[in-house]
């Protein structure tokens, strides 16, 4: 059974190999790999944004903890987009303009394609013409995820410059549901799976 605090520490303090090897391991015992992330992955990127927020680390520890949680994203990605599923429509994710974090914005496309989603990733720093592009290539949604207060507000210009051609649903951590709601967006949830959750109901597969 996974140490889901030492998945944690080794995430926070940028271990990359234990976390490949935790990881690794887990994914050989066949637990349950959204546990991994629920408990020991994403607690760990908390908790160094927290470190960094009491300016106990700079940016280059928050880039190392985040190598190693890619490296870790890296073999649950294979488990969960294992298995061919037909495909329910292609969605499209990027994190907007200014903003380059792009932890969770991978983890919400992860899971859209483990339930069977085609998703084209737009990566990040989006400007509008980048998710237009997406909806030119057939996308039915359009996921826009912020990490910044400063960033946030670009939802806003996506949302009004494309709401009449596609539905846009939003997330990140500073963005709430007042917010989404507040902007029209179609939609809003604070993690990946609320996300594929809100996505199979907005294309009426829940
Ligand atoms: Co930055 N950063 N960062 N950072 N960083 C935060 C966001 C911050 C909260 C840290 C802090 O101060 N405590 C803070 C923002 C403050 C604010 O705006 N209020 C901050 C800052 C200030 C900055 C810089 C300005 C620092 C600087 O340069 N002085 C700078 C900005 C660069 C830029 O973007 N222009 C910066 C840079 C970086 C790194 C490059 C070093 C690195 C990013 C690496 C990368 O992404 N490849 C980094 C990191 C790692 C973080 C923290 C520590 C971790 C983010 C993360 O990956 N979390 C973060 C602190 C924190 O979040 N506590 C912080 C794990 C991830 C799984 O969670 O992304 O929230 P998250 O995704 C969640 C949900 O939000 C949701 O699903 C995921 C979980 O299931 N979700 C969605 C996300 N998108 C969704 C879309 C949806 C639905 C759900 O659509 C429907």
């Amino acid at each position: 059974m996974t140490d889901f605090e030492a998945l944690k520490k080794a995430v926070e303090t940028g271990k990359k190999n234990s976390v490949i090897t935790i990881v690794q391991a887990a994914i050989d015992a066949n637990e349950d790999v959204n546990e991994l992330l629920d408990k020991g992955m994403i607690p760990g990127m908390r908790e160094i944004g927290d470190r960094f927020s009491r300016s106990e680390v700079y940016v280059p520890e928050l880039l190392i903890a985040a190598r190693a949680m890619q490296a870790g994203m890296s073999l649950i990605e294979l488990v969960l987009i294992g298995s061919e599923l037909e495909s329910r429509g292609k969605i499209a994710v990027g994190t907007v303009k200014g903003d380059l974090h792009d932890i969770g914005k991978n983890l919400v496309a992860v899971m859209l394609e483990g339930t069977g989603y085609e998703v084209i990733d737009l990566g990040v720093n989006c400007d509008i013409e980048k998710y237009r592009s997406a909806v030119k290539q057939g996308a039915r949604i359009l996921v826009c995820s912020a990490l910044l207060t400063t960033t946030m507000p670009y939802m806003r210009e996506v949302v009004n410059a494309l709401k009449d051609d596609v539905m846009i649903i939003v997330g990140g951590a500073p963005v709430t549901k007042a917010y989404a709601d507040e902007i029209g967006a179609a939609g809003y949830s604070d993690d990946a799976n609320g996300a594929v959750k809100l996505v199979d109901k907005l294309l009426k597969y829940a």
